[in-house]
């Protein structure tokens, strides 16, 4: 009866602290990894230069959002 208690309020422990952390990693993983320095959002949408504040930042291979135009890994230079 009291074991059935404990596992109860485990569970219910449980289910709070990942109802609570979920969201946290879903944030961190929306940044797209084809720019390490920077949060920038996985494409779609498709964003250009003028909708980031970050300029001069490392763009790996994949450039979902194209900000390397001259594909020098620098990504909105200007
Ligand atoms: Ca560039």
């Amino acid at each position: 009866m009291l074991v059935k208690l404990f596992y109860g309020l485990a569970i219910a422990l449980l289910t709070t602290w990942v109802m609570i952390s979920v969201p946290v990693s879903a944030q961190q993983s929306n940044c797209s990894p084809a720019y390490p320095d920077v949060c920038i959002p996985l494409a779609p949408p498709d964003l250009d230069c003028g909708d980031i504040s970050a300029r001069r930042f490392r763009v790996l291979q994949l450039d979902p959002h194209r900000f390397d135009g001259d594909k020098d890994g620098i990504g909105c230079e200007q």
